[in-house]
């Protein structure tokens, strides 16, 4: 895919200010700083559109980004960050609710994770929750950069187990680091932007 184009269009935190040109949408889910943003930037060749930290929670609001004129690529704020208070976290749930039950024009959610650990339970409620509402979900396994490439196959179905991935669903080994990975997404995306 060719990006010309990609600019954020709104950072929201509501139904009410949802884009309403019903482009398709890619959504991306996943634990606070696991690589969301850098992905999204890795894809479109933008060193820092969608804005990165090393520190968790830099993505508070669901931001669109207008790719092309053609799709969103809808960033999420991340979960599992401990330094949150309880009603920052039921914040969180709502717009995720809301979000994910509404959004009619969502195609796919990204659902990242680290491939050097083990899926938490927070990588397998999101998983279980994007199922619930009858979501396409592709698994990006990133950080890939960080393990030795004797690794890799063993990490992978550690991911695959944990999550007890349903056969229809894919996982990509990605690296934000090296884009390895990088040509393989896009042609998965692709079949969902048709
Ligand atoms: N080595 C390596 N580092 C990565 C990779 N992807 C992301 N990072 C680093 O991980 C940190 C967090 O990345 P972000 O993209 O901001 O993570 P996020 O998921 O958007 O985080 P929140 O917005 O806080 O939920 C940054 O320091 C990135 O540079 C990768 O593939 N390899
Ligand atoms: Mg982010």
């Amino acid at each position: 895919m060719k990006v010309n184009k990609a600019e954020i269009v709104i950072s929201a935190v509501s139904e009410k200010q949802y884009p309403t040109d019903r482009w398709p949408e890619i959504a991306l889910a996943g634990r606070s700083n696991v690589g969301k943003s850098s992905f999204i930037n890795k894809l479109i060749n933008r060193k820092n559109l969608a804005r990165t930290s090393s520190k968790p929670g830099k993505t508070q609001t669901l931001n669109f980004y207008n790719i092309n004129d053609a799709f969103y690529f809808v960033d999420v704020p991340g979960y599992g960050y401990a330094k949150v208070s309880k009603k920052e976290r039921e914040k969180w749930g709502k717009m995720m609710e809301e979000y994910f039950s509404l959004r009619d024009t969502l195609r796919l959610t990204v659902l990242i994770v680290d491939i050097r650990h083990k899926p938490t339970e927070d990588d397998v409620m999101m998983y279980e929750f994007l199922k619930y509402y009858e979501i396409p979900v592709l698994v990006i396994a990133t950080k890939l950069d960080k393990i030795p490439k004797n690794k890799k196959a063993t990490h992978l179905k550690r991911v695959i187990d944990t999550l007890e991935l349903d056969a229809e669903d894919s996982v990509i080994p990605f690296s934000a680091e090296t884009s390895e990975g990088k040509e393989h997404v896009w042609s998965y995306l692709s079949n969902y932007l048709k």
